[in-house]
């Protein structure tokens, strides 16, 4: 087998279930006694990214330095989950092209759901104008094309989005 990790990108809207579904991934593969790292847009901010700002630079910026540190991880057969929103097509594309294995996870809500849900009341804030460059409200973001998991987090539940990230990493061959 090979003695790679995958690299796992979850993108989507703030409030989509990104985070949700990553630590739900993490503990499933933790069970099944594959190492698993998770990158998430929250943490990498105050850490590798402190400062950056949501411009597209800042934001392709801090893409670009998750998907490097997650090549390094999975050199070393971690399996890497990345949740962070990375609206831009382009460079999502040119990120995961460059990273061996890579998985497309689309997380995916419509912005009435994630409005409704409004986790942390960014929302609100975006939509009274508060907040500028405030993706899906004053800020792009691009879907994926063709991604190799679709997860519609108003469809399914946790669970069932679980199953279907790893089953698309057919972990169950590796073991
Ligand atoms: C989008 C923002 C913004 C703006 C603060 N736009 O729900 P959250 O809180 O935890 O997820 C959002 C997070 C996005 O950071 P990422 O590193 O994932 O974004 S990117 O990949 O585009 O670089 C949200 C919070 O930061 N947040 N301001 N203007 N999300
Ligand atoms: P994100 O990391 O994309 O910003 P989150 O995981 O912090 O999103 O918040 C998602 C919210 O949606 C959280 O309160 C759980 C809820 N939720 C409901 N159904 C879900 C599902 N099927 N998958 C993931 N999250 C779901």
């Amino acid at each position: 087998s090979d003695a790679s990790g995958r690299v796992v990108w979850l993108t989507g809207l703030s409030g989509a279930g990104k985070t949700t579904l990553a630590r739900a991934v993490e503990r499933e593969l933790m069970t099944r006694g594959v190492p698993v790292e998770v990158l998430d847009g929250d943490a990498v901010r105050e850490h590798l990214s402190k400062g950056l700002s949501f411009t597209r630079e800042d934001r392709d910026t801090n893409v670009r330095r998750i998907a490097f540190v997650a090549g390094l991880l999975a050199k070393h057969g971690v399996t890497v989950l990345v949740s962070a929103i990375s609206p831009y097509r382009d460079t999502r594309d040119a990120v995961l092209a460059e990273l061996p294995n890579a998985v497309e996870v689309f997380v995916d809500a419509p912005l009435d759901v994630v409005t409704a849900r409004d986790v942390k009341g960014l929302y609100e804030k975006a939509l009274r104008g508060e907040i500028s460059h405030f993706t899906g409200v004053s800020d792009p973001y691009e879907a994926p094309l063709a991604p190799s998991v679709h997860v519609k987090t108003h469809e399914v539940t946790v669970e069932e989005g679980v199953a279907l990230v790893v089953e698309s990493l057919g972990v169950e061959r590796e073991l």
